[in-house]
């Protein structure tokens, strides 16, 4: 198995879409980067991922006007991240999806300057340092996000039950019961190869909180599947109230 690290270039320009006063950019972390495949170091010291998600710890789902999440309980070390780049125990407490509008390309990282459809981001944070997520979120070594490029090709089972979900929170702020979701089904079948860096949240307070990790291997979803999920509006009701 390989692991690569330090692959990527910063992205150096604000988004103006983050501009504002509660917002923290301009570090020289920003994430997403574009991961340069010839620059990334294989690191033999990193170790494989350890994921242990306790589907009964899935709660929500609901559309924030950025991204549709799907909530877990984070209130004990029940869903847990370990291993690989890290060194301390981090707990999942969402997990959501860029996508690109209608044919688009939606990815937040980009491999060589490619973009993919879309990208899964899987949230946790650091339970062996901090005590709440929004104290992780501001802090050194808070946060792991995996992240796992979406390619359209096979139906995907798995993402399937989300799928099916969407029409509930078609809009932005609507919030229903989501349970039993078992995250680690949309993890690639490989989850040893993976590139990792320090890095940002990709939305505000874009604070340089994150060890990513994003996967090597893609995972494929239908095109139906696709077609549903660009049915998710994020502007509310009948007004746009979207960025
Ligand atoms: O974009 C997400 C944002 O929606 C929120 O989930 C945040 C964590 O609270 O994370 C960012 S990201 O950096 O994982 N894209
Ligand atoms: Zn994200």
């Amino acid at each position: 198995c390989s692991k690569v690290q330090e692959a990527g270039e910063y992205n150096t320009k604000m988004h103006p879409m983050w501009q504002g006063p509660l917002v923290v950019p301009g570090g020289d972390r920003q994430s997403p980067i574009d991961i340069v495949v010839r620059k990334s170091v294989f690191d033999s010291e990193l170790k494989p991922l350890l994921t242990n998600y306790d589907p009964r710890t899935c709660q929500q789902i609901w559309n924030n006007g950025y991204s549709f999440l799907v909530e877990y309980d984070d209130t004990a070390d029940k869903s847990t991240l370990e291993g690989g780049p890290l060194q301390d125990k981090f707990r999942l407490c969402q997990f959501h999806f860029h996508w690109g509008e209608s044919n688009a390309w939606g990815s937040e990282h980009t491999l060589d300057r490619r973009l993919f459809p879309a990208e899964l981001h899987l949230v946790h944070w650091n339970s062996n340092k901090y005590s709440l997520f929004e104290e992780a979120v501001m802090e050194e070594n808070g946060l792991a996000v995996i992240g796992v490029f979406l390619k359209v090709g096979k139906r995907h089972e798995g993402l399937q039950k989300l799928v099916d979900a969407l029409p509930a929170i078609r809009h932005k702020g609507s919030v229903v019961e989501f349970t039993k979701f078992d995250p680690a089904c949309l993890l690639p079948t490989n989850t040893d190869d993976y590139w990792t860096y320090h890095g940002s949240l990709t939305t505000p307070p874009l604070t340089e909180s994150v060890t990513w990790i994003v996967m090597k291997q893609h995972i494929e979803v239908s095109h139906d599947q696709v077609c549903e999920v660009y049915e998710v509006k994020y502007f509310s009701h009948g007004c746009y109230q979207g960025f």
